[in-house]
């Protein structure tokens, strides 16, 4: 079964004495949706657009019915959550952060409190209806949330996500106090998708340096799945809207028109400003041209909405004031909304068309408005910071803050040649015709549909579960436990300086080190040295530098490995970087070098990277060096020794009967392959060719412990 679900159900519920009142909304996603439902049943989720307290029990439960036979579901909410979730953290939290308005942007913890508790409320609801392979479609910034209270649930769902408004770039999206968690929340699911490949980089960017991600290409290996993240630009039912014939119109004015939402994001003010530049400066079109500017009502209740009003309806009047005559009004202005049908006249009779927000996700007027004017007659003037400016490029395409270049459209528009405007209007609509809105809900499914199944990489069907280790250990008489140190026994810290073993750590080795009979040994690509002053009073193994250096619990030490001629020039080289990359630190250890890039932007890494990779493998064919990949380190080393043979030599000595080892990065994959018989533990992220797995330091610290429970 596919489930969508939204903020709002694609109705607008209304009590009408005692009867209930649906009333269909004719948004983008209803009709795209109505499209599949014969070849794919749905249910809709979401909010029926009434608070539950202003409904009595008995006519909640007659709307449960009435919605049923609809396929929808209603989700409760009060009045104290639509106003804290949706007016407050959804609307003035991140919609204007997301339309770049960071000085509107408000942050407060009670808001974001119900935004976290309405959308528990929504997984609530589901939690009662869905089956654990089903297949769910979450829409829309107010439910960034339920993917990944989904995902740790049902782990088998298929969930996608399509966010209807811009990702803003990682310097806004920063300034978020729950940055963190937003994020995580979208990454429950498989499938993210956006309107324009910008709003992809934007959202990589933001978990790149959020969560220390890596991505590759457009997919994000993230707790053992794979998550895709990818631009589908929402389309239209052109054949809806191009479907009505246009009738010749009386009207002796040149029509221009404005329709929007009551938002600050449509830049209203600026777009009055740019039609009031054009009067002023063709003074030939003064009494034969119109603009008809129609905003439909929209969040009266909260304040900037209400002054935005007040400021639009002032500028009306001014223009109208000073340019006006007894005979003619240059600006017609209505506050109302209208149902989608008796828009489609309006684009049918406007010679230019004005779209010009600050910011938009899409903007799904601009290409009705085309498709209705399907006689190619008329000329979009469209902001080049909407979404469907990416699609619609022979539009007359203008920065909306740019005053006179808005007017210097308006003027081009109405005196553009037929041909030249036919000429457009032609190549826009072969795009819109192909990209459909039917095409954005088929292809956003089927993508869906495939991910799971391309996704070799799924922790459930490659790992083995954990608790199969125990038979094993409980047979043990000389366990041998072998552990890599950064990433597997403690956090991966910023800097390497600043991971000093804690308490936990050595409470948890002295446990398991604890029987004469039971072993330990930690392999890292740390310096020897380093390894002897956080653990060298006690009876561990400590091979350092890759095994460069093997100390016995007794306190002996072998070293091996060959010298590194080589050393001296991989320094300078990195150094070289190491200035030019801010961030980056160079590690000397007496058995190679590690070049850290954890604290660089991401961008320049994946520049730089490539290059540091060419110019070492150059040096690499005249000497005998080592290059390994960790977690965002590149090490150069002596291929005479690696952690593989450092564990093979362990082994030897101790002669186990249990050999458990657990590592994080691609340095610890050479001990998982020296060693088959080993129970091979993989800590974190990304594939791995361990046994078992588990998804951080914390998890196997706790598993650890557990053996020794009785
Ligand atoms: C979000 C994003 C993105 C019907 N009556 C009126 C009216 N309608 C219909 C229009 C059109 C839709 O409402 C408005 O289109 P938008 O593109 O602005 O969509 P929203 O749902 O408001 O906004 C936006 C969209 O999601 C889809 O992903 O494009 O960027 O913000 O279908 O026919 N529209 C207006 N007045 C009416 O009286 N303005």
């Amino acid at each position: 079964m596919l489930w969508i679900i939204s903020n709002r159900l694609p109705f607008s519920v209304q009590l009408q004495e005692d009867n209930i009142v649906l009333k269909p909304s004719v948004g983008g996603l209803a009709t795209g949706l109505h499209a599949v439902h014969d070849s794919q049943p749905f249910q809709w989720v979401g909010w029926p657009g009434i608070a539950r307290d202003k409904i009595k029990d008995s006519d909640w439960d007659s709307l449960h019915d009435v919605l049923a036979k609809k396929a929808a579901i209603p989700v409760a909410l009060t009045s104290q959550d639509i106003e804290r979730y949706y007016h407050g953290y959804a609307n003035s939290t991140l919609w204007p952060l997301s339309h770049y308005f960071l000085e509107k942007t408000k942050q407060y913890e009670d808001t974001w409190q119900a935004y976290v508790d309405v959308n528990k409320k929504f997984f609530d609801v589901l939690c009662r209806h869905i089956q654990p392979n089903d297949t769910v479609w979450v829409h829309d910034y107010q439910l960034m949330l339920l993917p990944a209270l989904l995902r740790q649930t049902f782990p088998q769902l298929k969930i996608g996500y399509f966010h209807h408004i811009p990702f803003p770039s990682f310097e806004l999206f920063r300034t978020l106090t729950h940055k963190k968690e937003l994020l995580e929340g979208l990454l429950g699911a498989d499938l993210i998708g956006f309107h324009t490949y910008d709003y992809v980089r934007h959202f990589m960017s933001s978990v790149m340096r959020i969560l220390q991600l890596d991505r590759h290409l457009f997919t994000l290996p993230y707790q053992q799945r794979t998550v895709t993240v990818d631009a589908f630009p929402m389309g239209i039912d052109v054949q809806h809207f191009s479907s009505t014939k246009i009738t010749p119109k009386k009207s002796i004015y040149k029509m221009i028109l404005s329709i929007d939402r009551l938002d600050y994001s449509k830049g209203i003010p600026e777009r009055l400003l740019g039609y009031e530049h054009f009067l002023q400066h063709h003074p030939e079109f003064h009494g034969n041209v119109n603009l008809k500017l129609m905003i439909a009502p929209s969040r009266e209740v909260m304040d900037s909405y209400d002054q935005l009003k007040s400021l639009i309806e002032q500028k009306v009047a001014e223009i109208n004031g000073k340019y006006g005559s007894q005979s003619w009004m240059p600006i017609w202005y209505l506050y109302q909304s209208f149902p989608q049908e008796d828009l489609i006249p309006l684009y049918q009779s406007a010679d230019v068309m004005l779209v010009t927000p600050l910011r938009d996700g899409m903007n799904l007027v601009a290409k009705e408005y085309l498709a209705s004017r399907h006689d190619g007659k008329g000329v979009l003037v469209l902001s080049e910071t909407a979404g469907a400016s990416h699609e619609l490029s022979e539009a007359l395409r203008i920065n909306p803050f740019d005053v006179e270049a808005i007017g210097n459209a308006i003027a081009e528009a109405l005196t553009m040649t037929e041909s030249e405007k036919k000429r457009r209007h032609h190549a826009m609509m072969q795009r819109i015709q192909r990209t459909n809105v039917h095409y954005w809900v088929v292809n956003f499914l089927e993508r869906l549909s495939h991910q799971r199944i391309d996704d070799s990489s799924i922790a459930t069907l490659t790992f083995r579960p954990l608790k199969e280790i125990i038979p094993a250990w409980k047979k043990a008489r000389k366990p041998l436990f072998i552990f890599d140190y950064d990433g597997t026994l403690l956090p991966i810290q910023s800097r390497p300086d600043d991971a000093q073993p804690t308490q936990k750590v050595y409470e948890l080795l002295k446990r398991l080190s604890g029987t004469p009979s039971s072993s330990v040994a930690i392999v890292s690509g740390r310096d020897g040295k380093q390894l002897k002053q956080w653990f060298g009073h006690r009876p561990l193994f400590l091979a350092g530098n890759h095994g460069r250096t093997i100390r016995d619990p007794q306190g002996h030490e072998e070293k091996f490995g060959s010298p590194l001629p080589w050393k001296k020039d991989v320094l300078r080289i990195l150094q070289r970087y190491m200035d030019e990359m801010p961030g980056s630190l160079i590690e000397e250890k007496t058995g190679g070098i590690a070049f850290h890039y954890r604290l660089c932007e991401p961008d320049m890494v994946a520049i730089r990277k490539g290059d540091i990779l060419h110019t070492l493998e150059t040096l690499k064919s005249r000497t005998t060096m080592q290059i390994m990949l960790g977690h965002k380190v590149i090490e150069i080393k002596d291929p005479s020794v690696d952690k593989g043979l450092a564990v093979r030599r362990i082994v030897e000595k101790v002669q186990p009967d249990f050999v458990l080892i657990a590592g994080d990065d691609e340095t610890d994959e050479l001990m998982f392959s020296a060693l088959p018989n080993a129970h091979t533990i993989h800590v974190g992220q990304g594939k791995s060719h361990a046994t078992y797995h588990v998804d951080s330091v914390e998890d196997l610290s706790t598993f650890l412990s557990s053996l020794f429970l009785k």
